[in-house]
């Protein structure tokens, strides 16, 4: 029978007797961390992380704060902002109670009221996981004036102090500037998305937003606040109805959103926080002084072969990573991509490549994690750039025209063309959808239409589409997928 009472703080003793309940009081957490983005992937990583820590220092807890929908927060509010973290290997893991949360703001139904709680002096850092697109950058790194949040949050910040942003950079330029006006020091921004240099990233465009409106406040936001870069690593699947009724059983309490990952987790930070930090590297974080080695092999074997066997894998029907890398000629590819890929990398001390390589292929074969090709195809535009486009440039440059990334980028733009192998739809889910869509099924030569793709302005690979020689691998690569289908194309490559 599923149980009837919802997990919450009075809950806690009625749990199943195995589930790893936290060795703390969440109702005694203080607020010393306001963390933009409460998805799955916050929920299994930052807040795994800071969990464990929160028995020897209350201070570090986390308000969260979701900057579109109010889901997360309706979620959660009835449970005491508790939630089960359940990993999944195929072994029985009992499922843990995560209580790392104060509460969740949306920040739509009151923008005035987050920027006020991440002035809060107790605060002491803001971290993110609001995916690519939450930058509002251009491909160049700069801030995107253009973008629709952007220029509504400028024109809010020029005529007054901004009490109701909308984007990422208004929402941290406005709680800097409340910070300044009232003399407490500037919070630290931890950046946790999967870009490279993420923190820099950060700071240039929260810079030039701060600058536009207000140059002294610029100027202040460069001095004081520290950005560190950071390397996240964990795979947290979309949370499914089976999970639900899984986990309500394992918890012996029902729990409106729990997240399932897989074990393995890893989080490389830069060692910069001026007003301090949870103690991370006590629950398995890594603290170093550069973190762009670590980024680099990440984005590029790790994220790069997963937007490969996502569009191969929309194109062919596999709808996990699992499936697709059960498929033999898949995974060889995978391990001949992540090769081609591996002479650009300057790797971390201590790290050999064939390891990470070897132990990035055993977690993508994962049987029980079921996550999605569908999901990870989400936002090509956002993502390519830094998994894919960047170590092509590399190869490129040295002569060499690497042909599992053509085949990959050629993948991406018969997915975009929105048909799969079988003839059924595709669903695009990017915020150049459209332009997407129009570009890849120009009408013309293969050539013609890899080349409207790459010269998509977000890509910022125009470089690239005057590369002859990449261009004619990848339109090589989309005729093969357009005659055969990925199988055919994959036993060719
Ligand atoms: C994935 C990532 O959805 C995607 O684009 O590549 O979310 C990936 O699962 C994580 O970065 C793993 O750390």
């Amino acid at each position: 029978l599923p149980p009837s009472e919802r997990l919450s703080r009075a809950a806690l003793p009625h749990l199943a007797g195995d589930v790893v309940r936290p060795d703390h009081d969440p109702a005694a957490l203080r607020t010393g961390i306001v963390h933009l983005g409460v998805g799955a992937f916050h929920r299994a990583h930052l807040a795994s992380y800071t969990d464990a820590l929160l028995g020897r220092d209350a201070r570090w807890g986390i308000l969260g704060a979701s900057l579109r929908h109010p889901d997360v927060r309706d979620a959660l509010a009835p449970q005491d902002f508790l939630y089960a973290l359940a990993l999944r290997d195929g072994s029985a893991h009992p499922p843990r109670v995560i209580g790392a949360h104060t509460g969740i703001l949306v920040a739509p139904e009151d923008p005035a009221a987050l920027v006020a709680r991440m002035a809060a002096p107790e605060v002491a850092i803001v971290s993110l996981t609001v995916t690519e697109k939450g930058y509002c950058r251009t491909a160049s790194g700069d801030l995107d004036i253009a973008h629709p949040d952007i220029a509504a949050d400028l024109a809010a910040a020029r005529s007054g102090p901004a009490k109701t942003p909308r984007s990422v950079p208004g929402f941290l330029a406005a709680a800097f500037a409340a910070r300044r006006k009232a003399g407490i020091p500037a919070f630290t921004v931890l950046s946790c998305d999967n870009l490279p240099h993420n923190g820099a990233a950060l700071r240039r465009v929260v810079s030039q937003f701060a600058t536009l409106t207000d140059p002294d406040l610029g100027a202040w936001i460069a001095e004081a606040a520290a950005f560190p870069s950071t390397m996240v690593d964990r795979i947290v699947p979309a949370t499914t109805a089976s999970d639900r009724a899984a986990i309500a059983l394992a918890l012996g309490a029902e729990d409106a959103w729990p997240v399932v990952a897989e074990p393995f987790t890893q989080w490389v930070l830069e060692a910069c926080f001026p007003l301090g930090r949870p103690a991370w590297e006590e629950a398995g974080a890594t603290l170093v002084a550069d973190v762009r080695p670590w980024e680099e092999m990440k984005l590029r074997l790790l994220n790069g072969s997963h937007s490969a066997i996502a569009y191969l894998g929309q194109l062919a029907g596999w709808e996990t990573v699992a499936e697709a890398v059960a498929e033999p000629a898949l995974a060889s590819m995978v391990a001949d991509l992540m090769a081609e890929v591996a002479p650009t990398l300057s790797m971390p001390a201590g790290i050999d490549v064939a390891g990470y390589e070897r132990a990035v292929l055993a977690r993508f074969a994962n049987p029980a994690l079921k996550h999605r090709t569908a999901q990870i195809a989400a936002d090509g535009s956002q993502k390519l750039p830094q998994r894919l486009l960047a170590p092509a440039r590399v190869l490129l440059a040295s002569g060499r025209v690497p042909k599992r990334i053509a085949l990959a980028l050629a993948a991406f733009i018969r997915f975009c063309q929105g048909r799969a192998d079988d003839g059924g739809a595709l669903a695009l889910s990017d915020p150049e959808a459209e332009a997407l869509r129009e570009r890849a099924s120009h009408a013309g030569t293969s050539v013609e239409r890899v080349r409207a793709v790459l010269a998509l302005p977000a890509l910022g690979a125009a470089d690239l589409v005057q590369d002859e020689g990449f261009v004619a691998a990848i339109a090589g690569a989309l005729e093969a997928l357009a005659e055969g289908g990925v199988r055919a194309a994959l036993t060719q490559a």
